[in-house]
């Protein structure tokens, strides 16, 4: 630890201060260690019985940190200093909302059963004989296709991996999906598209070498406040990087801006269109690099030329000189990071527009070098596990569903006849399995930690799909969430700290997370779960052994270390030990190797090759299937693709009636539907309930001040929220999704709507099928004495 130590134990302290004190650095130094800590009132450092080694499950960042144990409790939280990611510091969601939404009172402790219409108390044995006979005699008397596994970018890559072989070599469903579909679907899918396979090619170490860095609908300072920490002590030292940002809102990161560029939600491909073109128009491009490592360069080209700046201007409502600069700072910088998150990935053209920031990079042979980082990043701490188990739908160990060698690897590991792998159509994907279960085809659905009724689109929808008496619904929670409650079964879950397993964060960055107490009351870990049902139900082996014989979770990761072996996510060199010696390992690190690849496709090759890409790619404009043929006769060959499609702009534009653009997203001191930060009492207070942003133009013209209570609609529903008067672009309007149905309990006499999805809308981009939550139509009028 250095002299810059702090600690913070007022708790207050990192609610306001969200990023806390600057350690400034320059260009290529190491980024000052700063040990954040927090511990419960009334605890001093001295009366802590143990630290145990974990890393901070609110975001995809996955801080290393230490919890502490006090009296078989946990009791607070501290970084490491020793860890690549953070080098000790967290934020306000580590440092208040993991240890504490954990030890709430409001955990599930027993399993809940429905009788009579009622969810009731009931033993794991009558949980799990229901569950079991119910999906035993749907897959005798309708088959696997009745069966629908909906899980999570938050459990573990043991529980992940248990459960994809479960669905995939046990029930045999194409149906199985993950909330990464709504998440980093389109991160996978771009990177698949362009590379050839999933994974990051930069990491974080990039942030402290580059001269610019282009955040592309990433309002980072809210979402992974620690990388942002670490920006702004860039920032403060000497020679800063340039900073350009792409989004409608004026957020703390388009505050430090170069350049703000405040496009109008779902334009995204314009922008990305006329920044391309630039590169091309003004000879920012690295022809040589271009020629020997990508194919598709003229008909990129050809698709840019007409998007000259002036035009893209218009369309997304920015200056054509602001678009200029944008691209003079990515084309004459020879050290650039990008990052891309959901500002891209849930608006139009998701991946069209994302593989475009790949292209940027591919253009000026700007990949693989120290500080030109590019992130097309993760949300959740555990999505990347989820994308490399396939408990998401994707084949384990980034393998091509389309590729019978690929199928039959997985076969022999698993010790079953390949035909067993669903594999003769593309995995069904979230939105899709929802459909399923509305039309009837889907009769059993098993949801494990993820809260649909809130996160999903066009909630009045979603709640008719859920609620159907004709489905069995399984939800596997920490309580008893919106979606909890409309369950048949609810399956009480063991959370972070309570379990040993490991995760990955956005930077390819393994942790290891060790079990610091016992779960409340019967609660069980995933793993265990699904280890009992697949127990219970009997899987087998061709050879007659148990499908998944594992007795806990360091099995599970040696099986994992396995299917991962020779793939571009090979693990086979980290091991639980590794990982207990290490603070954070990057993958790949293959057996017998002691340091791991910290950046990916450093030598220009890329896995394009037929028997090594993770998939043939798509069409980006409509999403069909390149297919085995065709791919094969583009002779990619280990060079990446450059790719895009026409612009064909966002699914709602605004019309007469619903004029302004709604669109949805964060705020810092929430995550997701607030199951874990809505039980920290600072992180409740600091943000209790929600709001809708507007331009003050657009206020004026209503006749609305800041403040005031407004109700927003769009053809799919209503909320009623009060006004924040803030810095937004025009027409456009944001609120946050993480309120639920209501702002007050059932029962209560005042209740009105506060979730952003009863206004969005139910439509998916072609190529990963992430939903579109970042734009939609809406009409916003002064509410009736509602509030
Ligand atoms: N505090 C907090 N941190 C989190 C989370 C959380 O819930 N709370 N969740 C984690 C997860 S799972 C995720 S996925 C990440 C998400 O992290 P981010 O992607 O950074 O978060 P969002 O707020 O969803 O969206 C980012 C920005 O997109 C902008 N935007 C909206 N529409 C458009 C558009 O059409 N174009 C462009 N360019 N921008 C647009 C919004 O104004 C918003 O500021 O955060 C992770 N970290
Ligand atoms: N309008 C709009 N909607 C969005 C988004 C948006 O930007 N705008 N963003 C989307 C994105 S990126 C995401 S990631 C999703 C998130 O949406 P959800 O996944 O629905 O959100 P969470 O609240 O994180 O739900 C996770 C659930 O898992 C439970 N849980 C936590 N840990 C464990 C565990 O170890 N085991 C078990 N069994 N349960 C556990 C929690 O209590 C919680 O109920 O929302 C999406 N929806
Ligand atoms: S940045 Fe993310 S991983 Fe780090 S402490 Fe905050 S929520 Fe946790
Ligand atoms: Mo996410």
């Amino acid at each position: 630890m250095t002299e810059q130590e702090t600690t913070t134990r007022e708790p207050r302290d990192r609610v306001e201060d969200v990023w806390g004190s600057r350690t400034p650095f320059g260009r290529g130094q190491h980024w000052p260690e700063r040990v954040d800590q927090l511990l419960a009132d009334g605890v001093a450092e001295g009366d802590v019985d143990r630290w145990v080694r974990s890393a901070c499950v609110l975001c995809s960042n996955g801080c290393g940190c230490d919890i502490a144990v006090k009296d078989g409790r946990m009791v607070g939280i501290r970084g490491r200093a020793d860890d690549p990611i953070n080098h000790g510091r967290l934020g306000p969601k580590g440092l208040y909302a993991s240890w504490q939404g954990v030890g709430h009172r409001d955990r599930l402790t027993t399993p809940l059963v429905r009788r009579d219409g009622v969810l009731v108390p009931a033993s794991w044995d009558e949980a799990m004989s229901l569950v079991v006979e119910r999906s035993r005699a749907l897959l005798d008397e309708v088959g696997p296709l009745s069966h629908g596994f909906y899980t999570s970018g938050q459990l573990f890559l043991e529980e992940y991996y248990a459960l994809a072989i479960i669905g995939k070599a046990g029930v045999g469903t194409p149906h199985m999906d993950g909330n990464t579909r709504l998440c980093t679907a389109t991160a996978a899918a771009s990177l698949k598209e362009s590379f050839g396979a999933d994974g990051q090619p930069g990491c974080y170490e990039d942030l402290d070498e580059c001269e610019a860095l282009f955040l592309y609908g990433h309002n980072i300072a809210a979402t992974q406040t620690v990388a942002w920490a670490r920006v702004l002590d860039r920032l403060d030292g000497p020679e800063p990087p340039a900073l350009v940002v792409v989004d409608p809102r004026r957020t703390p990161v388009a505050k430090r801006a170069t350049v703000h560029l405040a496009v109008n939600p779902g334009t995204n491909l314009a922008l990305m269109h006329a920044l391309v073109r630039e590169l091309i128009a003004n000879g920012w491009t690295d022809d040589a690099w271009v020629a020997e490592h990508t194919v598709g360069f003229d008909e990129l080209a050809g698709q840019v030329k007409e998007w000259t700046p002036e035009r893209a201007a218009e369309v997304c409502g920015v200056a054509a000189d602001e678009i200029r600069e944008a691209a003079r700072i990515f084309g004459t910088t020879d050290r650039v990071v990008s990052t891309v998150l959901q500002g891209f990935y849930q608006s139009a053209q998701a991946t069209a527009s994302s593989c475009q920031v790949n292209n940027l990079h591919l253009l000026r042979g700007m990949i693989g070098k120290p500080g030109a980082g590019l992130l097309q990043m993760n949300g959740q701490p555990t999505a990347q596990n989820n994308r490399e188990t396939g408990a998401d739908g994707d084949l384990s160990g980034f393998r091509n569903w389309e590729n019978e060698t690929h199928v039959q690897e997985l076969a022999t590991l698993w010790g079953v006849d390949p035909q067993v792998i669903p594999h003769w159509a593309p995995p069904t994907h979230a939105m899709q399995l929802f459909r399923y279960v509305e039309q009837g085809s889907i009769r059993f659905l098993w949801v494990s930690a993820t809260n649909p009724a809130v996160s999903l689109p066009q909630l009045a929808r979603i709640r008719d799909i859920l609620s159907k008496p004709e489905t069995f619904l399984v939800v596997q929670d920490l309580y008893l969430t919106e979606t909890a409650a409309l369950a048949d079964v609810v399956l009480p879950a063991a959370a972070w700290g309570e379990k040993t397993g490991t995760f990955t964060n956005t930077t390819r960055t393994v942790h290891l997370s060790e079990q610091a107490v016992d779960p409340p009351g019967e609660a069980r870990s995933d793993l265990d779960i699904f280890l009992d049902y697949a127990r219970r139900m009997d899987f087998r082996r061709i050879d007659g052994r148990p499908l998944l014989d594992w007795s806990g979770p360091e099995d599970a990761y040696r099986a994992w270390q396995e299917c991962s072996r020779g793939r571009p996510c090979d693990y086979t060199g980290i091991s639980y030990d590794d990982l207990r010696r290490e603070s954070g390992i990057r993958w790949p690190r293959r057996e017998g190797e002691t340091t791991s690849t910290d950046r990916l496709y450093a030598d220009g090759r890329f896995p394009t090759s037929p028997d090594e890409c993770e998939n043939y790619g798509h069409d980006l404009l409509t999403g069909a299937d390149v297919g085995p043929e065709k791919a094969k006769a583009l002779r990619a060959d280990g060079r990446a693709h450059l790719k895009s499609a026409p612009y064909t702009g966002p699914h709602e534009p605004p019309d007469a009636d619903y004029p302004l653009r709604f669109t949805t997203g964060r705020a810092i001191h929430h995550f997701h539907t607030r199951t874990k930060t809505g039980r920290s009492p600072e992180l409740d207070a600091a943000a209790p309930s929600v709001w809708l942003e507007m331009a003050e133009s657009d206020a004026a013209e209503r006749g609305l001040a800041d403040g005031d209570d407004v109700e927003v609609r769009s053809r799919r529903g209503r909320i009623v929220a009060p006004l924040r008067v803030t810095g937004i672009q025009p027409g456009t309007v944001f609120a946050p999704f993480h309120y639920g149905y209501w702002d007050a309990p059932p029962g209560a006499e005042e209740r009105h709507p506060t979730a952003a999805n009863e206004l969005t809308i139910t439509e998916w981009d072609p190529v990963s099928k992430q939903p579109v939550f970042k734009t939609a139509a809406v009409q916003v009028a002064r509410a009736k004495g509602e509030r």
